[in-house]
Order: C-alpha cells, then structure tokens, then sequence
C-alpha cells in the first residue's frame, strides 16, 4: 500500500521529487485518485496554518506549493479520466493599474491546494474583464488583490460589477493595504490578510 503520510510530507516539505513519486506509487498502488488528492490538500492546509502561524515564510510556501503542482502535473488526468472535477471555481486577478501578482499567486496556488479550480487573469485586470471571466467560468469566487494604496480604490468597481451583473459570485478582496473595515465599506463579501486566511475565508464562503 503506497503511504500517503509519504506524500504529506514531500509536499509540506518542498520536496519536489519525492512529491511526484509519492504521487505516482499511490496510484501505481490502486490508491483512489481523490484520496490522493486529499492528502495533498491537508498537506497544503498544514503548510496554510504554519505560514498564518509565522512558523514558516512565503518562500517555504511557494516551494510546497511548487511540489503539489509536481504532484498535481501526474493527478489531474487520472481525476479527469475519473471524472472527478473540482467543486468549486474561482477567478482571481490583480486590480486594474497594480501590476504586483507575488501575492495573488500565492493565494492562487493555496486555492488549489485546498480543491479549488482557479482560473488566473494576471495583473492589472478590468472590472469588466473580471465580470467577463466569472460568467465564462461559472466561477463562485471572484478574488481580488491590490497592494498599492492608489489602486485599492479601483476594488469597489469590482465589487459592484460583479454584483450587478448578478452571476451569483462572492468577491474576496486581500492585499497588503487592504482592512476588514475597507472590504465591508465597498461591499466586498470577504477580505483575507494573508494566503492561509485566504482558504479559511473560501472554504467558509464556498459552504454557506
Ligand atoms: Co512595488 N510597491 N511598486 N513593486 N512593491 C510596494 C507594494 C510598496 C509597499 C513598496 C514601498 O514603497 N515600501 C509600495 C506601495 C506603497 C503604497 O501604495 N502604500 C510600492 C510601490 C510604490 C510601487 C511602484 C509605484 C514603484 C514605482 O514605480 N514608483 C510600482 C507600481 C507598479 C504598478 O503596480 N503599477 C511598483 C512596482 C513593483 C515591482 C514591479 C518592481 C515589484 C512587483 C513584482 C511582482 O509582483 N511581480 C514590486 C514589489 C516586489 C514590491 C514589494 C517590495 C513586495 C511585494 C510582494 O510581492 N510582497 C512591496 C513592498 C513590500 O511589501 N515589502 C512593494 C510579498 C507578497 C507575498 O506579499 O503581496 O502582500 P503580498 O501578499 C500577501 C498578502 O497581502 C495577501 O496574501 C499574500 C500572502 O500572504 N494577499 C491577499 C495578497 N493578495 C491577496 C488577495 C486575497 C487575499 C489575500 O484575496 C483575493
């Protein structure tokens, strides 16, 4: 029987290599596809938690999410071939005029570490192209980050188009100069400080 305590541990780790043989002796072994996926994602969880915690930092958490996607690369047909599809979908970009996106991809990656299907429109991204996108991908979650003071104002456009254009989306809005207190005042469904917080906020959202 392939160990999937094996597999935790190359992700939570960072361990590249060992993440994607793990990732192959499992279902070499006739492990179910979505068992190994769920190994991978309490992995990512561990690593959310530890990062929230300050016990680990951002680049420890872009390697372990750099061996998930080594894992993933190998998982993803096999789920496909299983028809097993993520749940849930979301789109994520930087706000219009910001061009940062460290951040961004690190929430993007946590995102599909805890199951999510996350489709990336890349920095500098329009309300309307945000709109666009979560109607094309049926995306529950519209996530948006700023880090530049003078571009956060640009979110409440966001928010309010992707309300009104009625889609059924939740706008979750994160970056270093936004608050709780700024999110509530342009009517943003959510607002997360870092990556790990990021996934507690979907998860709560993505089940009410
Ligand atoms: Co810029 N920059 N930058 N910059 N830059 C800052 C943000 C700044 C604070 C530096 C400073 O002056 N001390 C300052 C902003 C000041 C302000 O507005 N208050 C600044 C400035 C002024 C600028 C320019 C205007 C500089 C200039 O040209 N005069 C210019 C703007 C360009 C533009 O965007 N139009 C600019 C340009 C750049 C670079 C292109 C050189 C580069 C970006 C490269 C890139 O992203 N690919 C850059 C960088 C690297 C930084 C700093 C140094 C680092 C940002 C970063 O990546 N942090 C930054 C100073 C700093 O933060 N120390 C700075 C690491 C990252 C993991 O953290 O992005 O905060 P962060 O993401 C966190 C959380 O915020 C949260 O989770 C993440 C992980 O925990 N989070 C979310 C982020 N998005 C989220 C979304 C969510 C939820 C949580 O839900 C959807």
């Amino acid at each position: 029987m392939a160990d999937l305590a094996a597999l935790v541990h190359a992700i939570e780790t960072g361990n590249r290599s060992a993440a994607e043989a793990e990732t192959r002796a499992a279902l070499d072994a006739g492990v179910d596809p979505r068992d190994v996926l769920g190994a991978m994602t309490s992995a990512m969880d561990v690593v959310g938690r530890k990062f929230q915690d300050g016990e680990l930092f951002v680049p420890e958490m872009l390697i372990a999410a750099r061996a998930m996607k080594t894992g993933m690369a190998i998982l993803e047909p096999v789920l496909v071939d299983a028809g097993v599809r993520p749940e849930h979908r979301a789109v994520i970009g930087t706000v219009e005029g910001d061009l940062h996106d460290i951040g961004k991809n690190l929430v993007g990656m946590m995102w599909k570490g805890a199951g999510i299907e996350v489709i990336d429109l890349g920095v500098n991204v329009s309300a309307a192209s945000f709109v666009a996108a979560a109607r094309e991908h049926d995306a529950r979650l519209v996530g948006v980050s700023a880090l530049l003071t003078t571009t956060m104002p640009n979110m409440r456009g966001v928010v309010e188009a992707v309300h009104a254009a009625a889609l059924g989306s939740l706008v979750v809005v994160g970056g270093a100069p936004t608050t709780p207190e700024f999110a509530e005042q342009i009517g943003a469904d959510g607002h997360a400080q870092d990556a790990g917080a990021a996934v507690d906020l979907a998860r709560r959202l993505l089940a009410g």
